[in-house]
């Protein structure tokens, strides 16, 4: 039996001496989480307002998600796909009737979409669209962010994702994020198969591409038979006030990725749908994952996405995420240069203020009773659990105007 440290100190020091340097968190040890709220080692109550990069939506510990976890876990956990189980059809059946595509491929985490996005579109490329065999090339955008694998991060322009990790994978033309000009010169290449975006960049610092953009990228990958993959992993699943941010626009994307509150954060759960035209370029034997569509997964995600429509999480970001900037951008501080976002997906630029940055507004933050923390140095991002409720959003808003106040 594991023993669990007995204060934040203690797990600090556990993970300093054995856990990977690939972190560096702040100096915070949650023990407890329950809907908006995390608890530290020392019952320490927090505001999160990070909810794990947009994967806690549904709020921590979910009693319905949990609940659905614990009585598959007692049933069936894992047949691997070598053998068909009672749940898996069942949940395609539900998630392609909820996203309106003919076909899912499920898979565990984000990266593991995105991999296999990139394996379906270059399976189309050459079976469908007739591109020549190895010749097949994927634009992708600057800033972008799609996980940690070799082959992703040879698609990042951040050297914290790709230094020292080559030799990269070829068979990208990365692009400037909402450049449309760039997308029209990037398409005239006849080998080009496919498009990856995020719909808003979230590790980018929230970065809300112009009105249009999408739509007017999707006709432009329309007319040049490119696929427009959109990577909804962060803004997906009512973070930005719609169910997918892709819907601002009315986009259809010919590939979904789908990733983080799929399950709620319950457990690692991901979905690429698409239509057979694209999913059914790949055959028996061509890709897979032990893990990749087990009963629990399917389980807790099918529960994960009926908590979004029951306790209408889409309305809620969207009539939430309005108050929150408004507050924001009405506080006035030299410290904030700017608020952007849709949703409850929020980001605030901080103006370094005396030598404090936004690591130090974080940290005062978490003094107060609200958990964020800083991308890229000076955006913080503000992403709560689509549960909170008005009061408590309100009450956070003005812990975190005390923390920047603090520096004034
Ligand atoms: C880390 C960032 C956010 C994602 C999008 C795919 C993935 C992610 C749009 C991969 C994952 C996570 C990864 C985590 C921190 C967090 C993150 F800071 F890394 F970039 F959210 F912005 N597409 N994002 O945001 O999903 O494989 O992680 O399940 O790696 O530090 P994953």
């Amino acid at each position: 039996m594991i023993k669990k440290a007995t204060s934040s100190q203690q797990a600090i020091e556990l993970e300093d001496k054995y856990g990977a340097h690939n972190y560096h968190p702040l100096p915070v040890v949650l023990a407890k989480g329950e809907g908006p709220f995390m608890w530290d080692v020392e019952g320490n109550k927090y505001y999160d307002f990070l909810a794990a990069y947009s994967a806690v939506n549904q709020g921590h510990c979910h009693p319905k998600i949990v609940e659905a976890m614990c009585e598959q876990a007692r049933t069936l956990t894992l047949t691997s796909r070598a053998f068909y189980n009672d749940i898996l059809g069942a949940f395609e059946k539900y998630i392609t009737e909820f996203f309106n595509y003919d076909k899912v491929l499920m898979m565990n985490s984000g990266a593991e979409a995105d991999e296999t996005a990139l394996k379906l579109c270059r399976k189309w490329a050459y079976k469908v669209k007739g591109i020549p065999e190895n010749q097949a090339k994927i634009i992708c955008c600057d800033g972008n962010f799609h996980g940690r694998t070799i082959t992703i991060v040879s698609m990042s322009s951040d050297p914290d994702s790709f230094g020292g990790y080559g030799p990269f994978t070829p068979g990208f033309i990365r692009i400037p994020y909402n450049d449309l000009n760039a997308l029209a010169e990037a398409l005239k290449d006849k080998n080009v198969a496919g498009f990856l975006l995020e719909p808003i960049q979230g590790e980018a610092g929230v970065y809300v591409p112009d009105d249009g953009y999408l739509k007017k990228a999707y006709e432009m990958c329309k007319a040049n038979n490119v696929l427009f993959i959109a990577d909804e992993i962060q803004s997906g699943i009512a973070r930005t006030g719609k169910m997918l941010a892709c819907d601002h626009e009315g986009v259809r994307p010919d590939m979904l990725l789908l990733g983080k509150a799929l399950s709620g954060g319950a457990y690692p759960v991901s979905a690429v749908l698409a239509d057979d035209e694209i999913m059914l370029t790949i055959k028996p034997g061509e890709h897979g994952s032990t893990y990749g569509g087990n009963p629990v997964a399917c389980k807790v995600a099918m529960v994960a996405l009926e908590v979004i429509k029951e306790e209408k999480l889409v309305e809620k970001s969207e009539y939430l995420g309005k108050i929150f900037r408004e507050e924001m951008r009405n506080f006035k501080s030299e410290m904030i240069e700017l608020v952007r976002g849709k949703g409850l997906m929020n980001a605030i630029v901080i103006r370094p203020k005396n030598g404090k940055t936004a690591w130090d507004v974080c940290l005062k933050m978490k003094e107060l009773g609200v958990l964020a923390k800083p991308t890229h140095g000076h955006i913080i991002r503000f992403t709560p659990p689509l549960v909170i409720t008005e009061t408590q959003l309100r009450e956070a808003i003005e812990l975190i105007k005390q923390a920047i106040l603090s520096f004034e």
